[in-house]
This record gives structure tokens, C-alpha cells and sequence, in this order.
């Protein structure tokens, strides 16, 4: 029986008494004195590590990397209106792939005397609402009492399927009010039990078993509800190829022989029967939006917005992944495994992924001499030269994610990444993901761009004594946005001019940029030269520290030899 557990203290109080309740280790956040009620209780009651953030936008995607490496709900609280807008663009990522998070900051009374805040809502706003579109529920407490309540149901909303970020504002003179009485009890996930229609089932079976030309589409939600083995089995028992979502490296094995590689780059018109396992498809605006046109489309996913609303589903099993997957693989029967089509199609990918794979391998190698340094050729090295074990969070295009060796296994590397695309995420969700995950060997691998929207993270790595192996790729430009406007033609690609793309004169100095921050580092300019850094950088994470390097390497695709821009200068 839950009946929970009495306390007294302020509304601060309260509400940390109920984080211990939820098992929170850290509490991500940038600090302001309208949350002086919580943060008092940082004094009183112990078991929660407060993690300190510079910015709202490194505390918001801190929370998400932690809740991602971790597969626990991640906690923050940040300054208010304009803390909570601060961060929103990261929150935006964290919304976009359903990443459980408990988002809290204070509120400010906006109509019982003045109506004109600094920092809070303006009067006839309310704050909750400018979170509106990118959480899944949101609440404003103002009876101090009801903070353990609200915080208990956040948590239980968050983590519950489908799961991602809500948003608790608490009134500042709620979390500042004095002996209070609360009752605690622990807010978990709701179960979502089903048992997976038969007929659907076994018609989905049917569907695998005669396809003579399947694909498997798997996503995140296959981690998220912990379904990898599951997907494996289904995969290998029927002997279907397997692509996962746009730069998802994370969800399936890329040496695994049934992985074909981005859904995105095949020809979605070839396929008759195609089955999307937690998958969540990256949508471009167009009619091509309608995917697989000749295929029975199977669905399966515990988040009804990715189920049908993009593609219409033939066939769907709304439920959590390994549920449904488990009730699925018990359909087959092992006799069939030696049906003519399954141990030819079984063999042919095991033949196009051996070929994939040194294909991929050589051609990396075979730019080793390129100078400046070639992004395949990094990753190679990246691949050759770090930790088994090693966890990727990945910001970047360029980054030559596909060569690493990700995937289930004890040594295989892990991969963390927002799909959601907005920048700015790298830095901070490194932080959460290393402190989720202290054993593992982590490394932030990052576009030169990218790291100049969180550049203040690397305090947070040198305070915590984060172990963090950096590696900025450093091409000195937005590769991928001059990339897409060379695509998209006009005068840019007639003239091969890509305004503001050019990130040079000034060249950012990424060494120093961290050194500012407590940070060793190091410039990589020979190809010759990577091996020696990547051991060193290992080195020094080993020792407990950690370390950055600032890659100098080469442009590739449309407008890789220009650098022009508009020159100005303001007194010239
Ligand atoms: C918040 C936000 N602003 C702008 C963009 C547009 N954008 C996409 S990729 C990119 C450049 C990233 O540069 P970098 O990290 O150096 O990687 P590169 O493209 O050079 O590989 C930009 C600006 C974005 N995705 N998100
Ligand atoms: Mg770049």
C-alpha cells in the first residue's frame, strides 16, 4: 500500500524531499534567487547532487543526455520565464525524440499587484504555456502543499509510454512558504500491459514470412523500451534487411549483417512488405512524406503520434516495443529458418555487408595521406584508436559516424544523439550522458559549428572531473548548410558563394577555448599525427580528466574550395 511518507519543511523542502523520493541523483541547473526556496534545501535535505550549467539551453540538453545514457528521468530546474526560454531550444530536441524529463522552474504572480515581471511572465501569460509545443504536459502549483503531489504525477507523466518532457512551474512563494506539510510517495511509470491482438499477430507473421522483398525500420523507441535482443531475433529469424532513421547509428548494429544503412537512402518504391519497430520517421514537408507506396506497411511503437500519422499503417500493434516484439518472435517457427528464400536472402546479406564494411574501412584508409586531414579518415582512426565500450555523443554531419563500431554487444560502442536537429546540443548532453554512465569511456564528437552554441559546457566537464574525450572536427565552416544551399542552386551555386558559412577570420581556437575553461588540449593538423592524440587523449581520460582535441580537417562536397563571405568591417 503506498501511503506515503509524512514531512514538514518549506515548500523547497518538499519538493526535494519528493526528488529523493523519485530517486534523482542530479539536479541539472542554472540558478536564480526566485528558486532560493529550493535551493536553501540543498542545505537540509541530502541525496540530490545539484549540477551547475552556464547557460539553459547546456542544462536542458545535459538533462537529456543523462536521461538517454541512463534510461532514467532527468531533472531540472532552471530561472523562471526567461530561463525556461533559454532553454527551450534544446528542449525542442528533447520533445522531438520523447526524452523523459521532469522540467521545473518558479513562476512569479503576474496579476495581484504588478503585471510587468523581470524575468517572469507578462501579466495575462502564463509561463507554462511557453513550453506549450514542446512538452508533453505541463502544471503551475501555487498551494505550496500540492508541490509533492505535482512533482510525483510529472514524474510519473515523464516516464510513462509514450514518454518526454513535462514542465512543473511552482508559484516563488510557494517554494519559499515555511512548515508545510507534504506526503511523499513515489511517482512511477504507468505499465502499459497488452497483450498483443492474435490475429494482428499472426498477420503480421504471414506478412514477414511471404515478403519477398521486406525491410525492417527500426528507431529509438527500441532502446527506449530496451527491445534490442528482440528486434535481433525478429531480424535474423526472417532473415530481413534492417535500416534505421535519418544519422540513427545507435539503434542497430552497423556490423551486424542484416544492416543496410540510413532508411533515408533507399529507394522506398522497391519493397513489399516494410515493418517500422519504434521508429520515428523524420518527416520533410513534401509528398514524398507518403513513404514505401507498394509496400504493406506494419507498425509497431508505444508513441500513437509515430504510428499512422505520417505513412498510412496497414497493420499496427500500438504497445510497448518489447512486449509487442516478444509476442511477435513467439510466432515463429524455427523449422522455417531453412525456407529456400530466407537462407538466400540470409546469405546475400551477409555477403553485401562484408563488402559494405571493407569497402567503407578502405576507402577511409585510402585518404590517409590527405592533407588537411580527410573527416572519413578521423573517423577511421576514432574507430582503430579509442576504448572498447566507448559511449559517442555525436553533433555533427560530417562526422564519419557511420565507420565507428556501434552496437549492442560488451565492447561495442554506445551512441547518443537528438534527431530533433537543433544545435547546440552536443556539449551538454555529453556532460549528462558520462555522468549517467561513469564507467564508460566517453567521447563528444562535434562539428567546429556546433560547439560554439554550448561553449561554456566545458567548465561544467572541468568542475565534475568528467572524463570527456572532445574531438572537434574543425573545418571552419557550417559544411552542411553551405552543403544544402550548393543543393538548393540560385546565384549561390552558379557563383559558388555561400553566404555566412564561413566560419575562418577569425579561426576559432578550440584549444584555447577550453583551456579558458580548466580543459587540456591539443591542435591535430597531420594525419600522421591522429594516432598519436587519439593515445594521448586516452591517456588522460584514463587518469580521470578531461581532454579536447581541435582537428583541423578538410571540406568536403559542394563549395569545399571557397571560403568566401561578405567581407565588413564596421569602421573600414
Ligand atoms: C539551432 C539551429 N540553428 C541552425 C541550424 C542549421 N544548421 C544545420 S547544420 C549547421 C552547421 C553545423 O556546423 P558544424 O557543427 O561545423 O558541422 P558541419 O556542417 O561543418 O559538419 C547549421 C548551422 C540548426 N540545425 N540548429
Ligand atoms: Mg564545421
Amino acid at each position: 500500500m503506498s501511503n506515503g511518507k509524512k514531512v514538514v519543511g518549506t515548500g523547497g523542502e518538499l519538493l526535494m524531499h519528493q526528488l529523493v523520493a523519485q530517486d534523482v541523483e542530479y539536479a541539472f541547473t542554472n540558478t536564480g534567487s526566485a528558486e532560493a526556496g529550493f535551493f536553501d534545501a540543498f542545505l537540509s535535505v541530502p541525496g540530490v547532487q545539484p549540477i551547475l550549467l552556464l547557460n539553459e539551453s547546456l542544462v536542458l540538453s545535459a538533462a537529456d543526455g543523462y536521461a538517454r545514457a541512463s534510461r532514467k528521468t532527468a531533472f531540472v530546474n532552471v530561472h523562471l520565464a526567461a530561463g525556461t526560454r533559454q532553454g527551450s531550444g534544446q528542449l525542442f530536441n528533447s520533445y522531438f525524440d520523447g526524452t523523459p524529463m521532469v522540467v521545473t522552474a518558479a513562476t512569479r504572480d503576474a496579476g495581484s499587484f504588478g503585471d510587468h515581471n523581470t524575468l517572469g511572465m507578462p501579466g495575462g501569460y502564463a509561463q507554462v504555456n511557453a513550453v506549450q509545443d514542446v512538452t508533453k504536459n505541463r502544471w503551475e502549483v501555487r498551494d505550496p502543499r500540492g508541490i509533492p503531489m505535482a512533482t510525483r504525477r510529472a514524474f510519473k507523466e515523464a516516464s510513462s509510454m509514450p514518454t518526454g518532457p513535462v514542465y512543473v512551474g511552482y508559484a516563488e512563494s510557494a517554494l519559499s512558504a515555511k512548515e508545510v506539510e507534504g506526503n511523499i510517495q513515489t511517482g512511477n511509470s504507468l505499465e502499459m500491459a497488452q497483450t498483443p491482438d492474435d490475429t494482428t499477430l499472426n498477420a503480421i507473421h504471414d506478412a514477414l514470412l511471404n515478403a519477398e522483398k521486406p525491410l525492417l525500420v527500426v528507431g529509438p523507441d527500441v532502446p527506449n523500451a530496451s527491445a534490442q535482443q528482440e528486434v535481433l531475433d525478429l531480424a535474423e529469424n526472417y532473415a530481413l534487411p534492417v535500416a534505421v532513421g535519418f544519422f540513427d547509428y545507435g539503434t542497430f548494429p552497423r556490423a551486424n549483417p542484416n544492416f543496410v544503412g540510413l532508411v533515408d537512402t533507399l529507394n522506398d518504391k522497391e519493397y513489399d512488405v516494410v515493418c517500422c519497430i519504434g521508429y520515428r520517421p523524420n518527416t520533410r514537408a513534401n509528398p514524398s512524406d507518403d513513404r514505401f507506396p507498394n509496400a504493406l506497411k506494419i507498425g509497431l511503437g508505444h508513441d500513437p503520434a509515430m504510428l499512422g500519422n505520417t505513412f498510412a499503417l496497414d497493420l499496427n500493434i500500438w504497445s510497448n516495443v518489447k512486449h509487442a516484439m516478444a509476442a511477435l518472435n513467439s510466432k515463429w517457427n524455427p523449422a522455417d529458418a531453412n525456407l529456400h528464400h530466407l537462407s538466400q536472402r540470409r546469405a546475400e546479406l551477409i555477403t553485401q555487408s562484408e563488402v559494405r564494411l571493407t569497402k567503407q574501412r578502405d576507402s577511409a584508409l585510402a585518404h590517409g595521406k590527405d592533407n588537411p586531414i580527410h573527416p572519413n579518415f578521423l573517423g577511421q582512426r576514432m574507430a582503430d584508436n579509442l576504448a572498447p565500450n566507448t559511449m559517442v555523443v555525436s553533433e555533427n554531419f560530417t562526422a564519419a559516424d557511420h565507420l565507428m563500431p556501434f552496437g549492442y554487444g560488451d565492447d561495442d560502442w554506445r551512441y547518443v544523439r537528438a534527431y530533433g536537429g537543433s544545435l547546440g546540443y552536443g556539449v551538454g548532453a555529453a556532460v549528462g550522458a558520462q555522468l549517467a554512465t561513469p564507467d564508460r569511456p566517453l567521447v563528444l564528437s562535434i562539428g567546429d559549428g556546433s560547439v560554439m552554441y554550448s561553449s561554456s559546457g566545458f567548465w561544467t566537464m572541468a568542475r565534475y572531473g568528467l572524463p570527456i574525450i572532445t574531438i572537434v572536427w574543425n573545418n571552419l565552416h557550417y559544411q552542411t548548410v553551405r552543403v544544402n544551399f550548393a543543393r538548393w542552386g540560385g546565384n549561390m551555386e552558379e557563383q559558388n558563394k555561400y553566404p555566412e558559412t564561413y566560419l575562418g577570420d577569425p579561426a576559432i581556437d578550440f584549444v584555447m577555448l577550453a583551456k579558458a575553461q580548466g580543459i587540456e588540449g591539443q591542435h591535430v593538423y597531420e594525419p600522421s599525427e591522429l594516432d598519436a592524440a587519439l593515445k594521448r587523449a586516452r591517456e588522460v581520460q584514463a587518469a580521470g580528466e578531461p581532454y579536447l582535441l581541435d582537428v583541423h580537417i578538410t571540406n568536403v562536397g559542394a563549395g569545399a574550395d571557397q571560403n568566401w563571405y561578405r567581407a565588413f568591417k564596421l569602421n573600414s
